[in-house]
């Protein structure tokens, strides 16, 4: 009798945990976890090199999680970050399911770039002579447009006195790589063709001409290629990342100024 009552009682409760939608809805969410990669962390701070990557990563729909690195306080020399990143440096990614199944990091934007282009196959075409004009365009911004606008912006904002030779130098330099840019854009929609991580890689420094001590009126092919990108919704997304104590940062705090000014070997 006994024994039945309780074959009764089990069969009640087996069947309520089958209609119980938060069970099912349960075992649903850990069968699509399973499936689903683990998304990629993105260690990002909202600068263009920090774009480059985010626009990317939303351009081919990857998943990914945002890891702020908190520059202005210096988190870019933890030992953890340092690991990812040895150059102290954002962006860095860490992809859990990199080469054979197993994480990978790889920091400096460009390889990062490249790393997406090569798993997901887009923005960074296999045909040699295209992905050579990819090649040219990524390093071209890596090697030049990047760093030339970088100080072009720390003499113009950042210098504790103006010194108008680094102005002019850096100033000119940039105007000179806009006006290169804007060149090649007269015949082609985008800077190889086709719109890839080259487009990716410029699109942020162009962003802050204003900052550079540029005008877009003055660079015609230049101001339609950057409104046609910063028209895509992967892209509005991408530079849309906030992070909330980035907005907070003063730059002539000397405290921040310490950090990111004056670093030497370590
Ligand atoms: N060559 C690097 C440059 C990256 C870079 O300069 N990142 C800046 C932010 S835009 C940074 O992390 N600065 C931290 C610091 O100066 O300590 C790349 O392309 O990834």
């Amino acid at each position: 009798m006994r024994k039945r009552a309780r074959a009764a009682r089990q069969a009640v409760g087996a069947k309520a945990r089958a209609a119980s939608p938060e069970t099912a809805q349960a075992k649903s969410a850990k069968r699509a976890a399973k499936r689903q990669p683990a998304p990629i962390e993105l260690y990002y701070w909202p600068t263009p090199n920090g774009w480059k990557v985010s626009i990317m990563l939303e351009e081919c729909g990857l998943a990914y999680v945002v890891r702020p690195v908190d520059i202005s306080k210096g988190e870019q020399f933890t030992p953890h970050f340092l690991a990812i990143s040895p150059n102290n440096r954002i962006p860095a990614i860490v992809d859990p399911a990199g080469p054979g199944g197993r994480p990978i990091s790889v920091f400096e934007s460009g390889a990062i770039l490249q790393y997406l282009g090569r798993k997901t196959g887009r923005f960074y075409p296999q045909d040699e002579r295209k992905r050579v004009a990819v090649e040219e365009w990524l390093f071209w911004q890596v090697g030049g447009l990047g760093p030339m606008a970088g100080q072009a912006n720390h003499f113009r904002r950042y210098a504790p006195e103006t010194i108008p030779y680094a102005v002019a130098r850096y100033t000119d330099e940039v105007n000179r790589l806009f006006g290169v840019m804007n060149t090649r854009l007269a015949d082609r929609e985008f800077l190889a063709g086709r719109y890839s991580i080259a487009d990716m890689a410029c699109v942020g420094w162009v962003r802050l001409a204003e900052r550079m001590g540029q005008d877009l009126a003055d660079f015609p092919q230049l101001k339609r290629w950057f409104e046609t990108i910063r028209a895509r919704e992967a892209v509005k997304r991408g530079m849309g990342i906030r992070v909330e104590a980035a907005s907070a940062v003063d730059m002539h705090d000397p405290k921040v100024r310490a950090v990111l000014f004056g670093q030497r070997a370590r």
